[in-house]
């Protein structure tokens, strides 16, 4: 069955199928011994929320990671840093979301709270908070300046509360910290206005007592409801699912309506059909064929404009390359793009971010338009294209099961693409080709296709500019050698070091934990660097290199050691990737 949807010439063929009408908002249950077919009729019939329509319309958000990390240069604190570190010289909220809104971004998300428990509002709940800091000689309160920044420029506000707390004392005493955290919800959800999304990530640590924290999930969701009931739920809620990678990459298949469940379903159909965040296949019919319900619940991609997702000096933002490449492979497949920009000490968004971000915005206003407030201009054919924008009418289903996009060519009609599912928006490039029309073919669909657009552009793709990393070379003289889950590096003469850099492999298992050691008598007798023995914060999910800077320069070193205590997939045995001294 094929639908065709012609520009610059008539439609063809009307489209055929013998299909029910019902919608389904959010969620389905199949009736038991349902066919595959029928299955693959009712999920493509379950709509979004009002909700999400409207969060998935954004497109491009933002998020802003600042916190005491940004002042230690972690990317996870533990709980035990200093509050009177906290001490933005000039920090600005105004400036952060003029920098967002120059890229088009429309809703913006602040770390009010990460893993290291610190909180950047006043709260009644800790001591641990702006309050105790030397910032504003602790009157200060940044999701009040941010409110009042969004307020004045027409941003959206969402926030990011940690469920995992590495300083709260109650925390591994279930109830205790579950109350605990619902009062930092509610002070979150009631005094800063209206918030358009709650951001819970899944982290869960054990609390001082040894015993593992069990939030309550459903007693937080509840509150959200009940205080912001137009907020859409993020990650552990059930509106908005994690991609399954911090890289900016959506899949090329992305289905909204999916059998993977929300902990708020409390069913084991995820650990019965394998299906995690992560899983490639999220919505065929093969992985239907076994499912009892699907559900409604939408990518989100969330990426750093820098490696890491707090400030580090060492760092650099994304090219607009980059960029662009992460915008077609998030907004153009079928998700909404989540851009962490993190601030400065100075508590302002670095000019090399604000210039990227501005470039961004230009870039999208001149291909993407609608990304930022514009509408595009569809010139006239014949014209040269390299790439088709595709959409359907998602408040009535996802429906497109695989389609591909033709261009009239001195009068034949030839192949540019082909794709799979479609949803909320779907961008497909190809070789630059001057075409007379361009027409949309559905090849395959669970119900009628409701395309919403379809237009052909010459995207201005910019080239990456190609640069060795010649900070992840070995220095000349350094030799490395690995032995079980240690590695070793032997100096030509005793070296000054003054730390390491650690570089994970792009994939698979990585150094979580560690001992850093040197010798200084050919690696006959070993010291522990000053009390580093430490963990590789967040390298699970972004598995970017992580500079250790020693305490103090350790001199006179022979051998540098780096020891493996535990990897990312549990008791270490090996050593995965690869280490740099800093010299
Ligand atoms: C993860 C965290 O562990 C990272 O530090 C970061 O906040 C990311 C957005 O979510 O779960």
């Amino acid at each position: 069955m094929i639908k065709q949807i012609l520009l610059g010439a008539l439609a063809l063929a009307p489209f055929a199928a013998a299909v029910g009408n019902s919608l389904y908002v959010k969620e389905v249950t199949f009736p038991k011994n349902a066919t595959v077919e029928q299955k693959a009729e009712m999920a493509a019939g379950v709509v979004p929320t009002d909700a999400q329509l409207a969060w998935q319309k954004l497109g491009l958000t933002a998020f802003l990671h600042f916190g005491v990390n940004t002042f230690t240069d972690r990317e996870w604190g533990d709980g035990s840093e200093d509050p009177s570190i906290f001490n933005p010289s000039a920090l600005d909220a105004r400036q952060w979301v003029r920098s967002l809104q120059a890229a088009g971004v429309k809703l913006v998300i602040l770390t009010a709270k990460h893993h290291d428990g610190f909180c950047l509002w006043p709260t009644e709940t800790t001591a641990h908070s702006v309050k105790s800091s030397p910032w504003k000689e602790g009157k200060g309160d940044v999701m009040k300046e941010l409110r009042e920044a969004c307020d004045e420029y027409g941003m959206k506000l969402g926030v990011y509360l940690s469920p995992w707390d590495r300083n709260a004392p109650c925390y591994g005493d279930s109830p205790a910290y579950n109350d605990m955290f619902v009062r930092q919800l509610t002070e979150l959800l009631t005094n800063y206005g209206r918030i358009d999304e709650v951001w819970f990530d899944g982290a869960c640590g054990e609390g001082p007592n040894g015993k593992k924290q069990e939030y309550d999930l459903d007693r937080f969701r509840e509150v959200i409801a009940t205080l912001q009931p137009g907020a859409v739920t993020a990650i552990m809620g059930d509106d908005v699912r994690w991609v399954g990678n911090e890289k900016g990459l959506g899949r090329e298949t992305e289905w909204s309506c999916t059998p993977l469940l929300p902990d708020s379903h409390k069913s084991d159909q995820n650990k019965r059909l394998g299906l995690r965040h992560k899983s490639p296949d999220l919505g065929s019919r093969d992985v239907l064929a076994e499912a009892g319900k699907v559900v409604w619940w939408p990518s989100e991609v969330d990426v750093s404009i820098r490696p890491g997702w707090f400030y580090h000096d060492t760092e650099q933002p994304k090219s607009l390359a980059k960029l662009a490449e992460i915008y077609t492979r998030s907004v153009g497949r079928n998700s909404v793009l989540l851009l962490n920009v993190p601030p400065d000490r100075r508590g302002l968004i670095a000019a090399a971010d604000s210039v990227r971000l501005a470039e961004f915005g230009q870039w999208l206003a001149g291909n993407f338009p609608e990304e930022t407030g514009g509408e595009a201009i569809d010139l006239p054919y014949p014209k040269t294209v390299n790439c088709a924008v595709v959409g359907e009418d998602v408040s009535k289903g996802q429906r497109v099961e695989a389609f591909d996009v033709e261009g009239l060519v001195g009068g034949e009609w030839k192949p540019l693409a082909s794709g799979t599912t479609i949803g909320f928006k779907r961008i497909l490039l190809f070789e630059p080709v001057e075409v007379d029309s361009m027409r949309l073919n559905v090849t395959a669909c669970r119900r009628e296709p409701v395309i919403a657009g379809f237009r052909g552009l010459m995207a201005d793709m910019p080239a990456e500019e190609t640069s060795g990393n010649a900070a992840l070379e070995l220095p000349k003289g350094v030799t490395a050698s690995v032995e079980g889950p240690a590695c070793t590096l032997r100096f030509a003469e005793p070296s000054t070091v003054k730390g390491f850099t650690y570089a994970p492999p792009a994939d698979g298992a990585a150094v979580f934990n560690y001992a850093a050691e040197v010798s200084r008598d050919n690696g006959r007798t070993w010291t522990l660097v000053n009390g580093l023995s430490g963990e590789f914060s967040n390298i699970q999910n972004n598995p970017i290199p992580q500079t250790v800077p020693f305490p103090a320069p350790a001199t006179g070193v022979t051998d540098l050691r780096l020891r493996a205590t535990s990897l990312t997939t549990g008791p270490a045995s090996s050593f995965p990737g690869k280490l740099i001294p800093r010299l």
